[in-house]
């Protein structure tokens, strides 16, 4: 061949849009590339045109989004005209902005100000679908719902859609520094570059608004919970005012964390007590400096008096002091106040688990109407299962915020494979039994504790610098889902895995079915090979990157994994039940009787409520400590099953991020085994026990594994 033709062949290969195209997940799950064949002439059929009535950058971005996402999936420019004259239009608009919206007299009186209606429609005679709303924000929700559709290979005809989210807030939580470090970050560094703000504006800031948007997240708070009172001096405001500019289209939010020390900080003052009526003018001027810059700006996120944060306790004052007097200086502007639960104290020798509830369920009540109260989904801390948190039911007077970690923590970081909207559905799911049975967690966080009351929910981010944004092409999945759940509680995690499985790899079933097989199992794998039958916090020290279940010696009770588990000569757990810290007694009666009996507690929680003997009987026969084997056993099993399934979908997916997910694997395993060895070298040292027959010793000996150290690990030294 000759060298010129050659070289016009590999360019137009490299041009050629097709599956095995060179794709890095940057795309997300709004890839938009063409559909097969016929579905494309389908939708080429029914949506031949946009017809965008209005003139807000709302709905201009809706428009550009619409005609991006069908002009992808058509593989052909998306026409736009002003009038319908012809079948195919898509007409989008409110009744304010759109005539032929007006003219067609659409329910739209129970959408609220974000929800949204699709529906098949004829106009001027014509074919045509329509998307409404009773605001600009919910035309965007719509088109994405729209494009959504079209994504999956459905058909966008006979269709009469509404939908409105169940929450009012919902947001992200960035653990971003100013140094771009991100706090339990496994994705590169902070999206936000500090340094060239105000100035430029990273197109990438457009693209996180976008698949945002996409998902319903209408807030995000820019800056770590373990602030820097930095974000708030004014060359810093105007670097946030330019992202709120990009983010206000898409009818996000944004927040920052306010650092309760700042008017010492950079207010040159003494004290931070918020009850000196001169500290509370310092941040009704910081307030208002931040309103006159930023007019839409959402509130304050604070945690204060947790973990060594200042808080109001400083000066002898509650929460609901220091609380209160953020809220009454944001109140005037429309904002709030995100305070968080998290809190337990070196000083306090009571049950790490009870002391969020001990110091917040006195204080219901107590919080003026612009204060939500942000709880973590466990008492303890984001780990692989936990128990929903006591404080939900318990305070009715408050509005209680769901805090999730998207960011996988103590779930395997950036490389291990885990699906969390099993887990949130859990948690969600779970009935907290008050008032009364069916009162579960997603229901109290939807209903307002008062007419008008706000909603929300937070979850901390796991978006970085990485050019698949989430430091894995599976993780990003669970800030899809994050999404799916904020706007519905009451969602279910399968369909939801689906769905995202089918925008981020493809409508093909052979591809999706073995994909969503691996998710729905995947957290309880993790479960499996980390802290089994309801152990729990086992992680090693400060960075939490493998296994330290040996780990005594640090300066706080509670940081030491031994704390938790409780294991000795006799058994393992913690007696939580009235016999021991009574942490059980801070849920409502019917679940006191359930938990606290260990023949009735779910098998996953009885090591979280209970210290049992090692041969005490589990559900399958085994003594506990056989229990205990099998399950890190068929952790590591499962992970092992994933790779089988992932090696199998070779060539059916674009090869770069195939082969990213297959390295992957091939690390969670090694790092299974890992925690499933160390973990049973350890837990036989103490309970002496032979290992059940048919599973293996582990290689070596426990010195080996408590030898093992990582000092450079993500998180090291937070
Ligand atoms: C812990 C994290 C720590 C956070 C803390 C929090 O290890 O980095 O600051 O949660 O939520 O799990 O405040």
């Amino acid at each position: 061949m000759r060298p010129i033709l050659a070289l016009l062949l590999l360019l137009l290969a490299a041009m050629a849009p097709s599956a095995a195209q060179a794709e890095t997940g940057y795309d997300l799950w709004l890839r938009y590339q063409p559909l097969p064949e016929q579905r494309r002439a389908e939708l080429r059929d029914e949506a031949r045109y946009l017809v965008a009535q209005g003139s807000s950058d709302r709905l201009k971005v809706a428009a550009q989004e619409l005609v991006r996402g069908m002009s992808g999936l058509q593989s052909g420019q998306l026409a736009v005209a002003t009038s319908v004259d012809a079948p195919g239009a898509i007409v989008l608009g409110t009744p304010e902005s759109s005539a032929l919206v007006a003219s067609l007299n659409l329910p739209l009186a129970t959408l609220g100000t974000e929800g949204f209606l699709i529906r098949s429609v004829t106009m001027n005679g014509q074919r045509a679908t329509v998307i409404a709303a009773n605001r600009d924000v919910g035309l965007l929700y719509g088109v994405f719902a729209l494009l959504k559709r079209a994504q999956l290979g459905e058909s966008l005809r006979n269709l009469d859609i509404s939908d409105r989210p169940k929450l009012q807030l919902r947001v992200l939580n960035h653990w971003d520094n100013l140094d771009r470090h991100v706090e339990r970050g496994y994705a590169g560094q902070s999206i936000w570059d500090w340094q060239k703000l105000p100035g430029y504006k990273d197109p990438r800031y457009t693209d996180y608004a976008r698949a945002n948007a996409s998902i319903g997240i209408n807030g995000t708070v820019l800056t770590n919970v373990n602030a820097n009172a930095d974000v708030l001096r004014p060359e810093y405001i105007q670097k946030v005012k330019a992202l709120a500019e990009v983010f206000r289209p898409y009818g996000i939010k944004v927040y920052l964390t306010a650092r309760f020390s700042a008017p010492i900080e950079i207010g040159g003052m003494k004290t931070a007590d918020p009850l000196d009526p001169a500290v509370a003018a310092w941040w009704k001027a910081k307030i208002d400096e931040i309103y006159a810059v930023i007019p839409d700006f959402g509130g304050f996120l604070v945690k204060a008096n947790s973990e060594g944060q200042p808080g109001p306790n400083d000066y002898k004052r509650s929460h609901a002091d220091g609380a209160n007097m953020f809220a009454d200086a944001l109140r005037p502007h429309g904002g709030v106040v995100m305070w968080r639960a998290f809190v337990y104290a070196a000083e306090n020798p009571d049950d790490r688990h009870k002391q969020a509830y001990t110091e917040f369920e006195p204080l219901d009540g107590k919080f003026r109407d612009n204060v939500l109260v942000q709880v973590k989904n466990g008492a303890i801390d984001f780990q692989p299962r936990e128990p929903f948190h006591p404080l939900f039911g318990a305070m009715p007077k408050t509005p209680l915020m769901m805090e999730f970690q998207i960011t996988k923590e103590y779930l395997g970081f950036a490389t291990h494979l885990a699906y969390l909207g099993t887990m949130w559905e859990e948690v969600l799911q779970a009935d907290t039994f008050r008032p009364r049975k069916g009162a579960t967690v997603a229901k109290i966080l939807e209903k307002p504790v008062d007419k008008g009351a706000v909603t929300g929910i937070a979850g901390v981010a796991n978006i970085g610098s990485d050019v698949n944004w989430s430091g894995s092409q599976f993780d990003q999945a669970n800030w899809y889902a994050y999404g799916r759940f904020a706007w519905d509680p009451e969602a279910k995690a399968e369909p939801i895995a689906r769905d995202w499985a089918r925008m981020t790899w493809g409508n093909d079933p052979a591809v999706v079915d073995p994909i969503v097989s691996m998710m729905m199992r995947s957290r309880e794998a993790v479960v499996d090979y980390m802290t089994p039958l309801g152990l729990t916090h086992l992680m090693a020290t400060g960075h939490h990157y493998g296994p330290g279940p040996w780990v005594a010696d640090l300066a706080r009770p509670e940081w030491n994994p031994v704390y938790y588990h409780k294991a000795d000569a006799n058994g393992i757990g913690f007696d939580r039940t009235a016999s021991g810290s009574n942490g059980l007694g801070q849920y409502a009666p019917p679940l006191v009787r359930q938990w606290g009996d260990r023949k009735k507690v779910p098998e996953e929680l009885l090591l979280w409520f209970h210290h049992v003997p090692w041969e005490h009987r589990t559900k399958s026969g085994r003594s506990v400590w056989d229990e205990l084997v099998v399950r890190y056993d068929r952790g590591v099993d499962e992970v092992k099953r994933m790779q089988a399934q992932w090696d199998a979908l070779r060539g059916k997916i674009d090869a770069r991020r195939w082969e990213e997910v297959r390295d992957y694997l091939a690390i969670q395993h090694d790092e299974a085994k890992w925690w499933r060895d160390a973990s049973i070298a350890y837990f036989q040292s103490v309970s002496k026990r032979p290992l059940p027959v048919g599973h293996a010793a582990p290689p070596h000996d426990l010195e080996h594994y408590k030898a093992i150290r990582t000092p450079y690990a993500p998180g090291s030294g937070e």
